[in-house]
């Protein structure tokens, strides 16, 4: 008789087992329906080692997931989305005024996938270790790179330094925003697990001065109540990059065509039409960027798939445009960035004299 302790509960069993059937015993012992979707089993592979919990994916389902699935696959995503080619500037340029956003393929080669995609999951296990119920902190499952930071970005990580360094964006931001001036604010992004079935609201990631004045955020304001943000050009642009495809199933982006200038308040997920529930950014293969006016409604959605998704980003505001910036480099490593990316990232480089306190936390300061 071999005896095991998990999660302080005993399991004995004739012989050894590998770690992935005894995570599978514990659940059908320990766990009620519920918890058991909950549980982030781990799984082995042949030689018994475990794998990223970044890999992870649920054991068991709602009844009706297998139905949502279907119909995800036959009606999810934007019809005839297009994926523009890095070369194409003057379409990319003509999508994005249009619609608010625009998908811009093979931006990373093969190696950045899977560096990035590596990078993504050293920090998703660091997440997911503080959050054991997988309660997220974007909604049930779902999670913020910045937010779930000390420095409120992921600027200090190598997968991120590496998305500084490719020209065919830079060429794509200078043509956005008409000229090479623009500033980076922030190297953050989302993701979100396998199993989250919830939709997220519709929302915008930039919003007017407040008066309540509790955050040093949103501090655009007209005194004669006359302009809006939204009636200015595009402050501030967000490049999220894919280092796995998106797909139908997987918890695309949902965005919404040509709401970055409107001021029609945001739909509710009970006021939002259908329609809207399945205006995804899908199919988009790895390696592709989509390039958002972050002013126009998005939001996440279901992730059915039995991979996370993730969305590491870069975020840029207008030459003209400012809000705090919160360091997020040492200077050490701001040195070795190119004479280019060290221009734009010149805001968010710590003193040389100081370093930089970095780590993960399911609340940024
Ligand atoms: O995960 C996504 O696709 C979007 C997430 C998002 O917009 C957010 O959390 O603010």
């Amino acid at each position: 008789m071999t005896v095991y302790i998990i999660n302080d509960k005993r399991i004995s069993v004739g012989n050894e087992l590998p770690k992935f059937d005894l995570l599978l015993i514990y659940v059908e012992q320990f766990c009620d329906q519920k918890q058991h979707q909950e549980l982030n089993v781990t799984e082995t592979s042949n030689d018994d080692s475990v794998i990223s919990q970044s890999e992870t994916y649920p054991r068991t389902e709602n009844v009706e997931v297998p139905e949502k699935r279907r119909y995800l696959e036959g009606n999810n995503g934007i019809r005839n989305l297009e994926i523009k080619q890095s070369t194409d500037i003057q379409g990319i340029t003509t999508s994005f005024r249009r619609d608010g956003f625009v998908l811009v393929s093979d931006i990373l080669n093969q190696e950045q996938v899977q560096s990035l995609a590596a990078g993504c999951a050293e920090v998703i296990d660091e997440i997911l270790d503080l959050d054991e119920q997988n309660k997220g902190n974007r909604g049930s499952g779902r999670y913020s790179f910045g937010g779930s930071s000390l420095t409120r970005s992921q600027l200090h990580r190598p997968a991120w330094q590496m998305l500084l360094e490719i020209p065919q964006v830079w060429t794509l931001l200078d043509a956005l925003f008409e000229s090479p001036n623009y500033i980076l604010r922030a190297a953050s992004g989302d993701f979100c697990l396998p199993g989250t079935e919830e939709y997220q609201p519709l929302h915008s990631d930039v919003s007017e001065w407040k008066v309540s004045g509790n955050s040093p955020f949103s501090s655009y304001h007209d005194p004669r109540g006359q302009i809006s943000l939204r009636d200015l050009s595009c402050p501030y642009i967000c490049v999220n990059f894919l280092p796995q495809d998106v797909t139908r199933l997987n918890g695309p982006t949902r965005q919404i065509p040509g709401t970055q200038n409107s001021r029609a308040p945001i739909p509710s997920l009970k006021e939002e039409p259908e329609w809207m529930r399945l205006s995804t950014v899908c199919p988009a293969p790895a390696g592709s960027i989509m390039i958002r006016d972050v002013r126009a409604w998005h939001g996440g959605t279901p992730n059915l798939s039995n991979k996370v998704r993730s969305i590491p980003n870069l975020e840029f505001y207008a030459p003209w445009f400012r809000e705090p910036m919160i360091p997020g480099i040492d200077y050490q490593d701001f040195q070795k960035l190119s004479e280019r990316a060290q221009s734009f990232t010149r805001h968010l480089v710590v003193d040389s004299s100081q370093t930089l306190v970095s780590g993960s936390t399911l609340r940024a300061p």
